[in-house]
Protein backbone atom coordinates (compact mmCIF):
# COMPACT_ATOMS: atom_id res chain seq x y z
CA UNK A 1 0.00 0.00 0.00
CA UNK A 2 2.51 2.46 0.44
CA UNK A 3 3.38 5.01 -1.94
CA UNK A 4 7.04 6.08 -3.16
CA UNK A 5 7.21 9.43 -5.08
CA UNK A 6 10.31 10.00 -6.87
CA UNK A 7 11.22 13.56 -7.72
CA UNK A 8 14.14 15.16 -10.28
CA UNK A 9 14.83 17.13 -12.87
CA UNK A 10 14.50 15.54 -15.99
CA UNK A 11 16.97 12.70 -16.58
CA UNK A 12 18.61 12.98 -13.31
CA UNK A 13 18.06 9.10 -12.66
CA UNK A 14 14.40 8.30 -11.44
CA UNK A 15 14.36 5.62 -13.50
CA UNK A 16 17.33 3.92 -12.22
CA UNK A 17 16.23 4.72 -8.66
CA UNK A 18 12.80 3.42 -9.27
CA UNK A 19 14.33 0.40 -10.46
CA UNK A 20 16.72 -0.11 -7.80
CA UNK A 21 14.05 0.68 -5.17
CA UNK A 22 11.64 -2.28 -6.30
CA UNK A 23 14.48 -4.67 -6.99
CA UNK A 24 15.44 -4.27 -3.27
CA UNK A 25 11.68 -4.33 -1.98
CA UNK A 26 10.97 -7.59 -3.99
CA UNK A 27 13.95 -9.34 -3.21
CA UNK A 28 14.88 -8.30 0.58
CA UNK A 29 11.19 -7.66 1.66
CA UNK A 30 9.33 -9.63 -0.29
CA UNK A 31 6.78 -7.20 -1.67
CA UNK A 32 4.72 -6.75 -4.77
CA UNK A 33 5.80 -3.75 -6.32
CA UNK A 34 3.97 -1.49 -9.57
CA UNK A 35 5.81 1.28 -10.65
CA UNK A 36 3.31 3.87 -12.43
CA UNK A 37 6.10 5.92 -14.85
CA UNK A 38 5.77 9.25 -16.57
CA UNK A 39 7.84 7.56 -19.49
CA UNK A 40 5.40 5.29 -20.72
CA UNK A 41 2.97 8.41 -21.39
CA UNK A 42 5.54 10.25 -22.31
CA UNK A 43 6.83 8.22 -25.29
CA UNK A 44 8.39 10.16 -28.06
CA UNK A 45 6.45 13.26 -27.69
CA UNK A 46 7.95 14.27 -24.65
CA UNK A 47 9.55 18.03 -25.75
CA UNK A 48 6.00 18.29 -27.06
CA UNK A 49 3.90 17.64 -24.31
CA UNK A 50 6.11 19.99 -21.29
CA UNK A 51 5.96 22.73 -23.99
CA UNK A 52 1.90 22.31 -23.83
CA UNK A 53 0.49 22.86 -19.79
CA UNK A 54 -2.71 21.52 -20.80
CA UNK A 55 -1.46 18.67 -22.46
CA UNK A 56 0.81 18.32 -19.43
CA UNK A 57 -2.01 18.59 -17.00
CA UNK A 58 -3.90 15.86 -18.41
CA UNK A 59 -0.49 13.54 -18.34
CA UNK A 60 -0.54 14.23 -14.23
CA UNK A 61 -4.12 13.45 -13.96
CA UNK A 62 -3.77 10.18 -15.74
CA UNK A 63 -0.39 9.79 -13.39
CA UNK A 64 -2.36 10.09 -10.94
CA UNK A 65 -5.36 8.31 -11.52
CA UNK A 66 -3.05 5.04 -12.06
CA UNK A 67 -1.45 5.43 -8.60
CA UNK A 68 -4.97 6.46 -6.79
CA UNK A 69 -6.10 2.87 -8.51
CA UNK A 70 -3.24 0.97 -7.30
CA UNK A 71 -2.90 2.26 -4.03
CA UNK A 72 -6.12 0.10 -3.03
CA UNK A 73 -4.00 -2.63 -3.35
CA UNK A 74 -2.12 -4.43 -1.29
CA UNK A 75 1.18 -3.60 -2.84
CA UNK A 76 4.13 -0.79 -3.31
CA UNK A 77 3.01 1.86 -5.19
CA UNK A 78 6.44 3.36 -7.14
CA UNK A 79 5.23 7.02 -9.06
CA UNK A 80 8.27 8.01 -11.11
CA UNK A 81 8.24 11.07 -12.80
CA UNK A 82 9.28 14.58 -12.54
CA UNK A 83 6.64 15.36 -9.93
CA UNK A 84 8.10 18.97 -10.08
CA UNK A 85 5.22 20.70 -9.26
CA UNK A 86 4.32 21.09 -4.99
CA UNK A 87 0.79 21.59 -5.27
CA UNK A 88 0.87 18.30 -7.10
CA UNK A 89 3.04 16.40 -4.57
CA UNK A 90 0.53 17.60 -1.75
CA UNK A 91 -2.82 16.08 -3.69
CA UNK A 92 -0.69 12.58 -3.90
CA UNK A 93 0.27 13.05 0.04
CA UNK A 94 -3.74 13.66 0.89
CA UNK A 95 -4.76 11.12 -1.68
CA UNK A 96 -2.37 8.35 0.21
CA UNK A 97 -3.68 9.80 3.79
CA UNK A 98 -6.94 9.08 2.65
CA UNK A 99 -6.28 5.66 1.80
CA UNK A 100 -4.53 5.21 5.02
CA UNK A 101 -0.90 4.59 3.41
CA UNK A 102 2.46 5.57 4.49
CA UNK A 103 4.03 7.80 1.57
CA UNK A 104 7.85 8.44 1.32
CA UNK A 105 9.70 10.82 -0.99
CA UNK A 106 12.81 10.16 -2.82
CA UNK A 107 14.84 13.33 -3.95
CA UNK A 108 17.16 12.14 -6.87
CA UNK A 109 19.43 15.50 -6.99
CA UNK A 110 21.84 15.78 -9.84
CA UNK A 111 23.69 19.02 -10.62
CA UNK A 112 21.77 20.80 -13.47
CA UNK A 113 24.87 20.07 -16.10
CA UNK A 114 25.18 16.50 -15.02
CA UNK A 115 21.52 15.39 -15.56
CA UNK A 116 21.57 17.76 -19.08
CA UNK A 117 25.02 15.41 -19.91
CA UNK A 118 23.09 12.27 -19.03
CA UNK A 119 20.20 13.20 -21.24
CA UNK A 120 22.68 13.39 -24.68
CA UNK A 121 24.34 10.07 -24.24
CA UNK A 122 20.67 8.88 -24.75
CA UNK A 123 18.83 8.07 -27.89
CA UNK A 124 17.84 11.30 -29.74
CA UNK A 125 14.54 10.75 -30.13
CA UNK A 126 14.39 10.99 -26.21
CA UNK A 127 16.30 13.77 -25.58
CA UNK A 128 15.08 16.77 -24.16
CA UNK A 129 15.43 19.90 -26.32
CA UNK A 130 17.47 22.32 -24.19
CA UNK A 131 14.67 24.35 -23.95
CA UNK A 132 12.15 21.97 -22.63
CA UNK A 133 15.03 20.85 -20.44
CA UNK A 134 15.87 24.29 -18.81
CA UNK A 135 11.78 24.94 -18.68
CA UNK A 136 11.50 22.35 -16.61
CA UNK A 137 14.54 22.84 -14.04
CA UNK A 138 12.87 26.27 -13.82
CA UNK A 139 9.62 25.39 -13.03
CA UNK A 140 10.73 22.18 -10.58
CA UNK A 141 9.60 23.61 -6.91
CA UNK A 142 12.00 21.55 -5.12
CA UNK A 143 10.98 19.09 -2.36
CA UNK A 144 11.59 20.58 1.29
CA UNK A 145 11.50 18.26 3.73
CA UNK A 146 9.82 20.73 6.26
CA UNK A 147 6.77 20.59 3.69
CA UNK A 148 4.81 17.50 5.57
CA UNK A 149 3.71 16.52 2.28
CA UNK A 150 7.52 16.23 1.04
CA UNK A 151 8.50 14.08 4.10
CA UNK A 152 9.85 11.97 5.13
CA UNK A 153 12.18 12.52 2.42
CA UNK A 154 15.44 11.26 1.07
CA UNK A 155 18.00 12.86 -0.84
CA UNK A 156 19.81 10.50 -3.34
CA UNK A 157 23.13 12.18 -5.27
CA UNK A 158 24.56 10.25 -7.85
CA UNK A 159 27.45 8.63 -6.04
CA UNK A 160 24.89 7.70 -3.44
CA UNK A 161 23.32 4.33 -2.76
CA UNK A 162 19.65 4.87 -2.16
CA UNK A 163 19.41 4.69 1.64
CA UNK A 164 16.94 1.10 1.46
CA UNK A 165 16.60 -0.10 4.53
CA UNK A 166 15.77 3.27 6.21
CA UNK A 167 13.22 3.75 3.18
CA UNK A 168 11.66 0.64 4.18
CA UNK A 169 11.34 1.85 7.99
CA UNK A 170 9.68 5.03 6.82
CA UNK A 171 6.87 3.02 4.98
CA UNK A 172 6.63 0.10 7.05
CA UNK A 173 7.14 0.81 11.06
CA UNK A 174 6.19 4.02 10.11
CA UNK A 175 10.05 5.70 11.45
CA UNK A 176 10.35 8.62 10.48
CA UNK A 177 14.37 8.84 8.69
CA UNK A 178 16.89 8.92 11.55
CA UNK A 179 18.23 12.33 12.38
CA UNK A 180 22.15 11.33 11.22
CA UNK A 181 21.37 10.73 7.27
CA UNK A 182 24.43 12.29 6.69
CA UNK A 183 25.97 8.68 6.40
CA UNK A 184 23.61 7.59 3.61
CA UNK A 185 22.74 11.03 2.17
CA UNK A 186 23.71 14.71 2.17
CA UNK A 187 21.96 16.85 4.76
CA UNK A 188 19.60 19.00 3.75
CA UNK A 189 22.28 21.74 3.95
CA UNK A 190 24.21 20.34 1.37
CA UNK A 191 21.39 19.75 -0.41
CA UNK A 192 20.64 23.20 -0.93
CA UNK A 193 24.04 24.05 -0.96
CA UNK A 194 24.63 21.90 -4.60
CA UNK A 195 21.39 23.43 -6.14
CA UNK A 196 22.44 26.95 -4.89
CA UNK A 197 25.99 26.23 -6.54
CA UNK A 198 24.61 24.91 -9.31
CA UNK A 199 22.00 28.37 -10.06
CA UNK A 200 24.33 30.85 -8.93
CA UNK A 201 27.30 29.76 -11.34
CA UNK A 202 25.04 28.84 -13.99
CA UNK A 203 22.60 32.43 -13.51
CA UNK A 204 26.24 34.21 -13.70
CA UNK A 205 27.47 32.61 -16.49
CA UNK A 206 24.31 33.87 -18.38
CA UNK A 207 24.63 37.75 -16.88
CA UNK A 208 28.57 37.55 -18.57
CA UNK A 209 27.21 36.06 -21.70
CA UNK A 210 24.21 38.55 -22.20
CA UNK A 211 26.40 41.14 -21.22
CA UNK A 212 29.09 40.74 -23.70
CA UNK A 213 26.88 41.41 -26.19
CA UNK A 214 26.20 44.49 -25.45
CA UNK A 215 28.92 46.20 -23.96
CA UNK A 216 32.27 47.26 -25.99
CA UNK A 217 35.11 44.27 -25.87
CA UNK A 218 37.38 44.89 -22.82
CA UNK A 219 34.69 47.22 -20.78
CA UNK A 220 34.29 46.37 -17.16
CA UNK A 221 30.88 44.12 -17.07
CA UNK A 222 29.04 44.42 -13.87
CA UNK A 223 27.07 41.28 -12.51
CA UNK A 224 23.98 42.46 -10.45
CA UNK A 225 24.43 41.56 -6.92
CA UNK A 226 28.41 41.61 -6.83
CA UNK A 227 29.74 45.85 -6.39
CA UNK A 228 33.32 44.93 -7.97
CA UNK A 229 33.53 45.27 -11.70
CA UNK A 230 34.38 42.21 -13.43
CA UNK A 231 37.55 42.90 -16.00
CA UNK A 232 38.05 40.65 -18.59
CA UNK A 233 39.82 42.69 -20.49
CA UNK A 234 38.62 40.40 -23.59
CA UNK A 235 35.51 38.44 -25.04
CA UNK A 236 35.26 35.00 -23.28
CA UNK A 237 33.35 32.34 -24.59
CA UNK A 238 30.27 29.94 -23.34
CA UNK A 239 33.06 26.71 -23.22
CA UNK A 240 35.77 29.14 -21.12
CA UNK A 241 33.23 30.13 -18.95
CA UNK A 242 31.60 26.80 -18.40
CA UNK A 243 35.08 24.89 -17.84
CA UNK A 244 35.87 27.61 -15.27
CA UNK A 245 32.14 27.33 -13.77
CA UNK A 246 32.90 23.11 -13.37
CA UNK A 247 36.45 24.14 -12.32
CA UNK A 248 34.56 26.44 -9.60
CA UNK A 249 31.74 23.83 -8.47
CA UNK A 250 34.01 20.83 -7.62
CA UNK A 251 36.74 22.99 -6.06
CA UNK A 252 33.65 24.54 -3.82
CA UNK A 253 31.88 21.25 -3.47
CA UNK A 254 34.69 20.66 -1.06
CA UNK A 255 34.88 23.92 0.43
CA UNK A 256 31.01 25.01 0.79
CA UNK A 257 30.16 28.17 1.21
CA UNK A 258 26.37 28.84 2.53
CA UNK A 259 25.44 32.37 1.24
CA UNK A 260 24.23 32.32 -2.12
CA UNK A 261 24.99 36.12 -2.65
CA UNK A 262 28.88 35.34 -1.24
CA UNK A 263 29.32 32.35 -3.55
CA UNK A 264 28.19 34.42 -6.60
CA UNK A 265 30.82 37.35 -5.95
CA UNK A 266 33.54 34.24 -4.90
CA UNK A 267 32.86 33.04 -8.49
CA UNK A 268 32.90 36.47 -10.37
CA UNK A 269 36.42 36.92 -8.58
CA UNK A 270 37.34 33.28 -10.09
CA UNK A 271 36.22 34.33 -13.53
CA UNK A 272 38.23 37.42 -12.63
CA UNK A 273 41.41 35.81 -11.77
CA UNK A 274 41.06 32.37 -14.67
CA UNK A 275 39.77 34.62 -17.32
CA UNK A 276 41.03 38.01 -17.22
C1 LIG B 1 16.10 12.34 -21.08
O1 LIG B 1 15.30 12.17 -19.97
C2 LIG B 1 14.10 11.46 -20.21
C3 LIG B 1 13.29 11.45 -19.00
O2 LIG B 1 14.02 11.10 -17.90
C4 LIG B 1 14.41 10.06 -20.65
O3 LIG B 1 13.23 9.36 -20.93
C5 LIG B 1 15.22 10.15 -21.85
O4 LIG B 1 15.59 8.88 -22.22
C6 LIG B 1 16.43 11.00 -21.58
N1 LIG B 1 17.14 11.22 -22.67
C7 LIG B 1 18.02 11.72 -22.32
C8 LIG B 1 18.39 12.49 -23.46
O5 LIG B 1 18.46 11.53 -21.21
C1 LIG C 1 11.98 24.74 3.81
O1 LIG C 1 10.90 25.17 4.54
C2 LIG C 1 11.24 25.82 5.74
C3 LIG C 1 9.97 26.12 6.52
O2 LIG C 1 8.97 26.61 5.67
C4 LIG C 1 12.04 27.07 5.43
O3 LIG C 1 12.42 27.71 6.63
C5 LIG C 1 13.26 26.69 4.66
O4 LIG C 1 13.97 27.82 4.27
C6 LIG C 1 12.86 25.90 3.42
N1 LIG C 1 14.03 25.46 2.76
C7 LIG C 1 14.21 25.67 1.47
C8 LIG C 1 15.43 25.16 0.88
O5 LIG C 1 13.40 26.27 0.80
C1 LIG D 1 25.14 12.16 14.43
O1 LIG D 1 26.39 12.49 13.87
C2 LIG D 1 27.22 13.23 14.71
C3 LIG D 1 28.45 13.65 13.95
O2 LIG D 1 28.85 12.68 13.02
C4 LIG D 1 27.56 12.39 15.94
O3 LIG D 1 28.39 13.11 16.81
C5 LIG D 1 26.26 12.03 16.64
O4 LIG D 1 26.52 11.20 17.74
C6 LIG D 1 25.31 11.34 15.70
N1 LIG D 1 24.01 11.17 16.32
C7 LIG D 1 23.35 10.04 16.28
C8 LIG D 1 22.01 10.05 16.92
O5 LIG D 1 23.79 9.05 15.71
C1 LIG E 1 39.02 41.92 -11.38
O1 LIG E 1 40.39 42.20 -11.50
C2 LIG E 1 40.68 43.60 -11.55
C3 LIG E 1 42.18 43.77 -11.69
O2 LIG E 1 42.73 42.78 -12.49
C4 LIG E 1 40.22 44.27 -10.30
O3 LIG E 1 40.42 45.65 -10.40
C5 LIG E 1 38.74 44.00 -10.12
O4 LIG E 1 38.30 44.53 -8.88
C6 LIG E 1 38.47 42.53 -10.14
N1 LIG E 1 37.05 42.30 -10.05
C7 LIG E 1 36.54 41.35 -9.29
C8 LIG E 1 35.06 41.19 -9.35
O5 LIG E 1 37.21 40.64 -8.58
C1 LIG F 1 -9.46 2.17 -0.50
C2 LIG F 1 -9.56 3.65 -0.50
O1 LIG F 1 -9.72 4.28 0.53
N1 LIG F 1 -9.48 4.22 -1.68
C3 LIG F 1 -9.54 5.66 -1.84
C4 LIG F 1 -8.18 6.23 -2.08
O2 LIG F 1 -8.26 7.61 -2.34
C5 LIG F 1 -9.07 7.96 -3.43
C6 LIG F 1 -9.01 9.46 -3.65
O3 LIG F 1 -8.49 10.14 -2.60
C7 LIG F 1 -10.49 7.48 -3.22
O4 LIG F 1 -11.25 7.78 -4.36
C8 LIG F 1 -10.46 6.00 -2.98
O5 LIG F 1 -11.75 5.55 -2.68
Amino acid sequence: MPLIVISGFPSSGKTKRTLEIKKFLEKEKCKTVSVVSENDLLSKEKNAIFSDSRWEKDIRGALKADVLRLLNKDDVVILDASNYIKGYRYELYCASKQNKTTQCLVHCLVPIEQAWTWNQTRLEMEQYTREVFDGLVMRYETPNSSNRWDSPMFSVLPEDVPPFESLYDALYLCKPPPPNQSTQTQPLSSTNFLFELDRTTQDVTNCIISAQKTVVTGDKIRVPGVDELLSLGRKVTLAELTRARRQFISYTKMHPVEDSMKLRSLFVQYVNTTLG
